[in-house]
């Protein structure tokens, strides 16, 4: 950071965001007045490397030349995972390379005067891009976005059809985040040539182009990243503070200390930045003109969580920032507009709170999970699930396991549903150097992807790690540290599912979160075990570590339809009985010690691996894959309704009974003393 910034942030008596040293924005692709954005979703030509020459299209230059020339193709959509969209079981179980293709025009405006881009939101794992046989960009990490500038190289025309090749595998490794590992077994029943990829975590692991494909363009020089946060004055005045980094095209890049200083001085080349604050109904409400500084905002609408309002539309209020470059003329060089929400966060050791209000989380661990299109972004499904959420009552999740799209942040931003970031790193062991640097590129890039987004209140670093393993500690420590030098406006999390006195990642931590399966993965069947072992887990993690805690996981797999009386495990009987008893610890912890949360193990079912513990999947959802509710989704509308309405007054709806019976704790549980 430099002088001028920290100076800015001390003055304000506020840590802000630091901005990633030598990184480029990754700004989402919009238009504007000054900006131009093409999809190339669509149907993609695609094939897979053959398995027993699995380096032939690097080899014979596929991408030099349409894959339709290569050999056999077959159509497949973009955005989508391309494993469930054939009957083909080897492009399901593929593990390796696989190649698309398709061609795109560029308008000839374009050619000049102008910078050209190309954008992935996500591909999983590896992805390596070509235009016109020239090597644009690579990237790993299967869920985060990347850029490449098509510059003359890529030898774009606008006379003729460009051809845009992309190669992509979905190989995991022990350096990999997450890991997984090649199986290769020499005994000989097996068919010669093979192998199989194996991994510790539990959801599919789906490949494709998952998320969309913008070619996009900007003016030569612009507005390149915003970095954004809240705070709020005692007397109520909200302050925006910002940092906006641009590209010049003439000069060297322009530092914005040159504008420090509080007169709206202009760079050597005639441009300036001048941005204002624009309300729901398009009012200015503040204007700054410098690179960096704050707004302040009196009155301003607060961003609140869904169901702390009265009004659902109240929630999630989002102002529009508008960024411009300017020249002396005053005239727009490039416009950005960023959606923003004002709220505060606070933490300490007991609390978390919004806006100044104890904050408790009620919502689910999901998935990026669909029929056929596995974990492909689909419009339909995320409004869908999000209709599902806020009829639920549930005000939050967690984005268990990996960052989700772009286009669903969006949507929590907007909605008022609040959101625990999670990375990719599931199921993490090994804790060595190279995996620690791929880890902490992953947190740099979620970070600076989801920095400026309301509706994320925390990053969690990792879910479930081997974090008994004396190298964990370290390990963490280190990864906290990182998480903390890139923003301290929001608490670091990790999910553990070790024991209080085993775990050597969780000290680290500002907020712990738990996964617990009494009653399902030990004494299965036996729910009447679950009351008490819940409630002296979490004391004992609470006397020990003094933070707030959430549970973040606990469910049981449940195949819709299936009955008995009494309950047994699988029946929807059983989740029933074993929602019950959780409900009953978690009502007794609420009330005495700092648990802040509950968050139930799943959303909805989805795909796993095969495997005996499977049945088509992990059944764990209180809605199927095709998003119906089981008898379990009815009974935790009614307790996250009811909670809504005891903790923030909000109404319960017309078609559950006022008030609810049935959910809160029957008898005294025990407690020991805090
Ligand atoms: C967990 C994992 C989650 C699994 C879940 C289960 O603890 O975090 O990824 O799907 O358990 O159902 O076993």
């Amino acid at each position: 950071m430099t002088n001028a910034k920290k100076c800015l942030s001390f003055m304000l008596g506020l840590c802000s965001l630091v901005y990633l040293a030598d990184s480029k924005g990754i700004l989402f692709p919009q238009e504007s007045e000054t900006r131009e954005r093409k999809s190339l979703d669509g149907i993609w030509q695609f094939r897979l490397a053959p398995r027993n020459d699995p380096e032939m299209g690097f080899r014979d230059e596929w991408f030099k030349k349409p894959l339709q020339e290569t050999g056999e193709t077959i159509l497949m959509p973009v955005p989508s995972s391309y494993n469930d969209v054939t009957q083909s079981k080897d492009i399901r179980d593929h593990v390796g390379w696989a190649w698309y293709d398709r061609e795109f025009w560029v308008p000839k405006e374009w050619m000049s005067q102008r910078k050209i881009y190309l954008r992935f939101g996500g591909v999983n794992y590896h992805a390596i891009v070509w235009v016109n046989g020239v090597k644009v960009a690579e990237h790993a990490g299967g869920h985060l976005p990347f850029v490449a500038e098509l510059v003359d190289t890529a030898n774009l025309s606008s006379k003729r059809v460009n051809r845009l090749t992309v190669a992509i595998n979905n190989t995991l490794n022990q350096n990999t985040i997450p890991q997984g590992s090649i199986f290769r077994p020499t005994a000989n029943r097996y068919p010669s040539g093979y192998f199989t990829l194996n991994y510790n975590f539990d959801f599919f692991n789906y490949a494709g182009i998952h998320r969309p494909v913008y070619l996009y363009t900007t003016p030569t020089s612009y507005i390149d990243d915003i970095t954004v946060s809240t705070n709020l004055q005692e007397d109520g005045t909200a302050l925006v503070i910002y940092n906006i980094e641009t590209i010049r095209a003439s000069a060297a890049q322009f530092h914005n200390d040159v504008n420090f200083g509080w007169i709206p001085t202009v760079n050597q080349d005639g441009l300036s930045i001048v941005v204002r604050l624009e309300d729901k109904t398009g009012n200015i409400v503040a204007t700054g003109t410098h690179g960096i500084g704050y707004l302040s905002v009196p009155n301003a609408t607060l961003w609140w969580p869904f169901s702390m309002v009265e009004k659902d539309e109240e929630a999630g209020y989002l102002y529009t920032m508008v960024v411009s470059l300017q020249n002396l003329a005053k005239v727009d060089v490039d416009v950005y507009r960023l959606k923003i929400g004002i709220r505060h966060l606070g933490w300490d050791n007991t609390t978390f709170t919004i806006n100044g209000k104890p904050f408790y989380f009620r919502g689910f661990g999901r998935h990026e999970d669909f029929d056929i299109r596995g974990r492909g972004i689909d419009n339909v499904m995320i409004v869908k699930d999000h209709n599902l959420i806020k009829w639920t009552g549930a005000n939050s999740y967690r984005t268990s396991h990996y960052p989700y799209s772009e286009e669903i942040m969006d949507l929590t931003d907007e909605l008022g549903i609040v959101i625990i970031d999670e990375i990719s790193a599931v199921s993490i062991d090994g804790f060595g150097q190279e995996l620690l640097e791929t880890h902490k590129q992953q947190m740099r890039e979620l970070i600076q992807r989801d920095k400026n987004r309301a509706s994320v209140v925390m990053w969690s670093v990792a879910n479930e790690p081997q974090s008994q393993k004396t190298q964990a500690g370290p390990y963490f420590k280190e990864i906290f540290e990182l998480v903390k030098s890139l923003d301290s406006h929001r608490p670091r999390t990790i999910v553990i599912n070790k024991g209080y006195q085993e775990d050597k990642a969780a000290e680290y931590a500002d907020i712990i979160c738990i996964n617990r399966y009494y009653a399902w993965y030990s004494d299965t069947g036996h729910t009447e075990v679950i009351t008490a072992s819940m409630i002296e887990d979490v004391n004992n993690w609470i006397k020990k570590f003094r933070r707030p805690l959430i549970i973040a996981e606990y469910g049981a797999d449940t195949v819709a339809g299936l009955h008995s009386n009494p309950q047994f495990v699988f029946t929807e009987e059983f989740q029933l009985e074993y929602l019950r008893e959780h409900f009953r610890a978690f009502d007794s912890l609420r009330a005495n010690t700092t648990l802040i949360g509950e968050m139930i193990w799943n959303f909805a079912d989805f795909m796993t691996g095969q495997g005996i513990t499977r049945i088509v999947g992990n059944r764990k959802g209180i809605f199927t894959r095709e998003r119906q509710p089981k008898a379990s989704a009815h009974l935790l509308r009614s307790r996250y309704h009811y909670l809504a309405n005891e903790l923030d007054g909000y109404p319960i709806p017309d078609d559950l009974p006022q008030p609810i019976p049935i959910y809160t704790p029957r008898g005294n549980v025990k407690h020991d003393e805090m």
